[in-house]
């Protein structure tokens, strides 16, 4: 039987609690025990609970919500199943607030550094008191450390060289995280009446996956009354510098934040310049020079003559070139192809008809296919692909042979009843360590769509990695390579690969690349885009969305792919419908 869907897309928990706040919490409980010199049994639990739920293809609430026996999972037993339901309905667990109160804060600090497990970290508490990074440099320069059990001359050389690199180290963000803090320091600046303008430059106009700080220029006739006003800003933990025309604050959560201040008549030198990339940038004003001309963020000079300057527009014309949209301004091509006008017509949003890959309840989503399909036709998109995971795991749910089936039908019913959108029944089908899938022809041949994707045995080599998602791309059914290198923005690196082949044999077999667009996934990335374009590769972007409020994460995905060059042929869901279904029927015939 079909699960039933719950249409009122409400579940019994208020707040939607995802597997890796889980891993989250139980990876703390283990390293503070760890760093306690708690018991190793009871310390090795946690750690197994966190890498079967890591691997897991559903959402742990939702089992728990249907009432299923989490003691059936590898490594869960009576106790962590009480934990877990703990985290799922509280969103915390005690026991790691009591362990935080029991280990000093500055302790869990020391784990970032590449030397040091808990282990050791706990034979620095103990025998040298150590209690956070300033400690260790301390007791380091007195030649303490060297002389406990177990840290030789190489580990203490790099302990050291670890916490000079850390000391300048700057955490990049999410873009998508940026985004959230953006709105408030944006209105706050807005709210000046002296401020006519309000632009956010840099990497963040770029578009670029992780940003190091925030810069923002503000027009106005009065730069230091501005400038001035900024420093006020209510979030500001530490002012870094202030001066007639700039000022540079840290605001929570230590976030840099770069402001510049320009009269009106420089508008466009100043967002130009801010924008960036400091390579595009000295490109174009070499380009400049040649000409006998000055750019800086105040205009573009012919002698002490200021002849442009008012918009981003007429600078590029002026030089000769194409206007270039912020998210190629990487020096990679775009001046010369400006040059030549040459650049790409990048794609947009709204040239999406379609979303690729999506999550429903009868896997690890939160909503019915109905309450995806209602959202995303608010968005305007004119068909969806439903692409639950297969399973891989040996507890019941999931969608097995049966319950594709029924999906399909149920599927099918849908699209006779409702014609505004089409949906199309698809599988995020597992591909296994011999690059076979985990359903049978017999089965992917009834779907519309077949999605593969590794979701385990991230570590194979080069050579076995790369065969096996070759293996994958030959089997007839294989329409879409997911999130295809498996990297997680700075928690794991990319599968090792050979992407070129990859690229190549993805042409051969009619198979598209993803470009997944959960914020940390943005895989494939921009330079594989670049690269695998070049090679003549398609390509499907998916908001890969687990509830009906990921479903605008397309966005980000288009982000990525303008920074990739792609144009909107390049990408098979800004097709209509009725091309998308032809396609597929296309490579169906094959
Ligand atoms: P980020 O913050 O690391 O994500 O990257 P950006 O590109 O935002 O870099 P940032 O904040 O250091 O500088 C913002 C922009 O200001 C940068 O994209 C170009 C411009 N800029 C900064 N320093 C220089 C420079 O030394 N020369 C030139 N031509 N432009 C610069
Ligand atoms: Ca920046
Ligand atoms: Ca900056
Ligand atoms: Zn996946």
């Amino acid at each position: 039987m079909i699960k039933k869907v719950k249409d009122d897309g409400k579940s019994s928990f208020s707040k939607i609690i995802y597997n890796s706040e889980i891993v989250e919490i139980f990876t703390k409980v283990a390293d503070l025990l760890d760093i306690k010199g708690d018991n190793e049994f009871r310390i090795r639990a946690y750690r197994e609970a966190v890498r079967t739920i890591e691997r897991l293809p559903w959402q742990i609430q939702n089992l728990i919500e249907e009432g299923r026996d989490l003691t059936k999972l590898p490594g869960i037993g009576k106790d962590l199943e009480i934990k877990i339901k703990e985290i799922v309905k509280t969103g915390g667990l005690k026991q790691l607030q009591r362990l935080k109160k029991q280990v000093p804060e500055g302790l869990t600090s020391l784990l970032e550094l590449p030397a040091l497990g808990p282990k050791r970290v706990h034979d620095l508490y103990l025998q040298l008191k150590i209690k956070n990074k300033q400690d260790l440099r301390n007791k380091l320069m007195q030649n303490e450390v060297s002389q406990l059990k177990g840290f030789g001359r190489k580990i203490t050389a790099q302990l050291k060289k670890a916490l000079e690199q850390d000391a300048t180290k700057k955490e990049r963000i999410k873009f998508k995280t940026i985004e959230q803090y953006l709105k408030p320091l944006t209105s706050w600046i807005s709210q000046d009446k002296l401020v006519k303008k309000v632009f956010v430059a840099g990497s963040y106009r770029r578009k670029k996956e992780t940003i190091g700080d925030i810069d923002i220029l503000a027009i106005s006739s009065d730069p230091n009354q501005v400038s001035r006003r900024f420093t006020r800003f209510p979030e500001i933990k530490d002012i870094l510098s202030q001066g007639e025309t700039k000022a540079s604050v840290i605001t929570n959560p230590s976030l840099q934040v770069d402001l510049r201040v320009v009269v009106p008549k420089s508008e466009g030198a100043a967002l130009f310049y801010f924008t960036g990339s400091k390579a595009h940038n000295i490109k174009i004003r070499n380009i400049a020079l040649d000409k006998g001309l000055k750019v800086n963020e105040y205009g573009v000079f012919k002698g002490g003559k200021r002849i442009a300057g008012q918009t981003e527009k007429e600078i590029y014309k002026l030089l000769g070139l194409d206007y270039i949209p912020p998210e190629l301004r990487e020096d990679k091509g775009e001046v010369e192809a400006a040059l030549n006008n040459n650049l790409p017509h990048l794609v947009k949003l709204k040239d999406l008809k379609g979303d690729l890959q999506m999550h429903t309840k009868s896997s690890d989503g939160t909503s019915s296919f109905e309450q995806m399909a209602g959202r995303a036709k608010k968005l305007g998109r004119e068909y969806i692909a439903i692409t639950d995971h297969s399973s891989f795991i040996g507890i019941t749910q999931g969608l097995d042979e049966k319950k594709i089936i029924k999906q399909v039908a149920k599927i099918k019913r849908f699209n006779e009843k409702i014609s505004e959108l089409h949906v199309f029944a698809g599988i995020e089908v597992d591909i296994k360590e011999d690059g076979s899938l985990d359903l049978p022809n017999k089965i992917l041949k009834q779907l519309d769509l077949v999605v593969c994707a590794i979701h385990s045995k991230f570590n194979l080599s080069l050579e076995k990695q790369t065969q096996r998602l070759i293996k994958a791309m030959e089997n007839p059914y294989c329409n879409i390579i997911a999130h295809p290198t498996g990297r997680i923005i700075q928690k794991r690196e990319p599968y090792k690969l050979n992407l070129e082949k990859i690229f190549k044999m993805a042409v051969k077999n009619q198979v598209l690349l993803e470009i997944n667009s959960q914020p940390s996934r943005l895989d494939l990335n921009d330079e594989n885009i670049m690269q695998a374009k070049q090679v003549g590769v398609k390509f499907s972007l998916s908001s890969d969305a687990h509830s009906p409020e990921e479903l605008f994460y397309l966005k980000y995905g288009v982000y990525q792919a303008r920074r990739g060059w792609l144009e909107a042929k390049d990408v098979l869901n800004t097709y209509s419908l009725a091309a998308f279904t032809q396609f597929l029927k296309q490579k169906k015939k094959r």
